[in-house]
């Protein structure tokens, strides 16, 4: 504490100190009373014990079969990867290196898409990080894992109480031979609205040096303006750009020609042209259909020089059938998720696709039993998760109606339920439809999907027609999301909006048709780090100050509550959940080499304050907590 007590010191900071310094500020061996982390812990333990977790329906803790984590000889080297290609031939030298391979090279996404898509993006670091080693070692052949970006980055400090920053770090550590990928909403980056293009810069700079070396970028809009700054950063930063274009509508329905084959080849060549190393399409609602993929992938591979990766989710039941055409268009890689944590909204199985393939030329060359024994241990994690599974547990074709992506299924359906529409939920599906085609039919996805989500439970919420908003818009108060994409902040779509109905929401407000990260005030990083230093009373790392900047609330709140409860993101899953039992005993190793024994011992009746006193044992010593009941 002295030492903190001297560093954060206004004097010390400014720089106007000498040697008398210390001597002259009494005030620096004033030492606030700080709990220990094993109280900090014990402290968070009574505390879900007691009042269960945000989220999820307080009930008795679920006994689980522990994760089988594949048993591997550590003493050997990781075998060599991709990564290992990227830093010999360069993003260049590797795009043409993946499009020289014959077979189809896979991505991996259980670390990020498909617990985004099944899991409501809830499994914590310590279970990846598990199973991240044997991962490198038993898949040493993968393109890429997926593994951050999208929505694990605010959640991970919104709900699981860990940072990030940390994950990408540790699994970088233990991963050094593949590619490690991320999901970035190019000026959206890992949000939900356009930032100034300065954090833009600053936040893949960072996101590189921590470990990630391929970032897909993609707007949700399909709007190449926006996603320019995104791709320059990534190539600046000597790392691989794969541009990517969202796929939504479908090619084979001549009705629909928004969004025809001719759409996508030229959006195609124009991220080629604007420095794309891959060409990137996220299928991200699962509405591709094989056909589709066929027809669409043969023109590109004829169309472009660069690879073409593509991604899609299994919600119809069709991916396979959408990757075993698509690879025999030539695609050069897909992505997959492991058994266990495949299908429905999530990405098709790594193991199907290899089965799918067997006999034909370009079946991808990974390890099959290496696969069947990774899904055992993410079977075995999945079932920690249970609380977050949508419910969905059939093939979705209703999906080429809706057309709602993976990954917002299961947020909508909870954002419904919490307005009590959980009855109407079918209505909120096609509602979605509805606003889907007034709003001019547009790409669906973060943030565009989200707007029309809120615009959709808005309109089912009122028992508002499309006729009442066309004949008494003015008189209605619209979601902030609607008003503000009406107002071109998160970008241009395709072909414009459409201007009665902008005219109807945006009252008179005039829209903007530049790019929203031109408008904005870049960040002054230097003011928020000392900002950050005075109210977090630590030192604030680059990684701090970009999280601050893109999420100023969600990181405060983490901070606040990792000075209540410390680090919990060693705790196990279980108890991270649901608590302690009486009785039940835990070991947390807080770090290496050191583990905490903890014991619930007894819970008091609540005391007239309504709080109660948790009795445990730490390390054989006796401990008490006092928490309010709030259950
Ligand atoms: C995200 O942006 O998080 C997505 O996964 C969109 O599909
Ligand atoms: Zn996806």
């Amino acid at each position: 504490p002295f030492l903190e007590n001297v560093i954060l010191h206004e004097q010390f900071m400014s720089g106007e100190y000498n040697t008398t310094f210390i001597d002259q500020t009494p005030e620096l061996f004033v030492f606030p009373k700080r709990k220990d982390r094993g109280t900090k812990m014990l402290t968070y333990i009574a505390n879900t014990t007691i009042n269960g977790f945000d989220g999820i329906k307080k009930k008795k803790k679920p006994t689980f079969l522990t994760p089988q984590v594949p048993k591997i000889s550590q003493s050997e080297e990781i075998p060599a990867g991709t990564k290992q290609i990227l830093e010999q031939h360069g993003p260049d030298g590797l795009a043409k290196w993946l499009k020289e391979q014959n077979e189809v090279m896979l991505t991996d996404t259980t670390f990020r898409d498909a617990h985004q898509s099944l899991l409501a993006t809830r499994v914590r670091t310590k279970d990846l990080l598990k199973i991240a080693e044997p991962t490198a070692r038993l898949l040493p052949n993968l393109f890429s894992v997926e593994m951050w970006g999208g929505a694990t980055f605010d959640v991970a400090y919104r709900f699981l109480k860990e940072d990030p920053w940390e994950r990408l770090l540790k699994m970088r550590e233990k991963m050094p031979n593949v590619l490690l990928q991320m999901l970035l909403r190019a000026s959206n980056a890992v949000g939900y609205k356009n930032y100034p293009d300065n954090l833009i810069n600053q936040f893949v700079e960072k996101s590189a040096e921590a470990g990630i070396d391929v970032f897909r970028i993609f707007d949700s809009l399909n709007w190449i303006d926006g996603m320019r700054p995104a791709i320059q950063a990534v190539r600046d930063n000597n790392k691989i750009a794969e541009a990517t274009m969202c796929y939504t509508g479908d090619i084979l329905d001549s009705s629909r020609s928004k969004y025809d084959l001719a759409y996508y080849t030229n959006l195609a060549k124009e991220l080629e042209a604007s420095g794309a190393h891959i060409l990137g399409i996220k299928d991200m609602a699962g509405l591709m259909k094989p056909e589709a993929a066929y027809q669409l992938i043969s023109s590109l591979k004829e169309t472009l020089d660069i690879p073409v990766h593509l991604h899609t989710h299994d919600t119809s039941g069709n991916g396979i059938l959408t990757y075993t055409r698509a690879v025999d268009a030539g695609v050069d890689a897909v992505d997959v998720a492991c058994g266990a944590m495949a299908g429905l909204t999530s990405q098709p199985s790594s193991q199907t696709l290899y089965h799918a393939l067997e006999g034909k030329k370009r079946q991808p060359k990974v390890s099959i039993n290496a696969y069947e024994k990774l899904s055992r241990y993410w079977e075995g994690v999945r079932a920690y998760y249970q609380d977050f599974e949508s419910g969905m547990n059939a093939p979705h074709t209703e999906i080429y109606e809706h057309e709602m992506p993976g990954g917002q299924y299961s947020n909508l359906q909870q954002q419904a339920k919490a307005v009590g529409l959980e009855e109407r939920w079918n209505e909120v599906k096609s509602m979605f439809r509805q606003v889907n085609d007034m709003f001019g039919d547009i790409v669906k996805v973060t943030p565009s999907s989200k707007v029309v989500g809120d615009m959709a439970l808005f309109m089912v919420q009122n028992n508002l027609t499309e006729d009442d908003i066309y004949e008494r818009g003015e008189s209605i108060d619209f979601p902030a999301s609607v008003i503000e994409f009406f107002q071109g902040y998160i970008g241009q779509p395709y072909q414009g909006f459409p201007q009665e109905l902008q005219r109807i929401i945006l009252k008179g407000k005039e829209p903007i048709k530049v790019r929203p990260g031109e408008l904005l005030d870049p960040i002054d990083f230097t003011q928020l780090k000392e900002t950050l230093f005075k109210t977090l009373d630590r030192q604030v790392t680059s990684f701090d100050i970009i999280a601050s900047a893109l999420y100023p609330k969600v990181f405060m709140d983490y901070n606040k509550f990792y000075d209540s409860y410390g680090d919990i993101s060693t705790l196990n899953t279980p108890t991270f959940f649901y608590g302690m039992e009486l009785g039940e005993e835990i070991e947390v190793e807080i770090e290496q080499g050191k583990t905490l024994f903890v014991k619930l011992v007894s819970i008091s009746e609540p005391q007239l304050d309504g709080t109660r006193v948790v009795y445990f044992e730490l390390n054989g010593q006796s401990r008490e907590v006092v928490v309010k009941d709030e259950s």
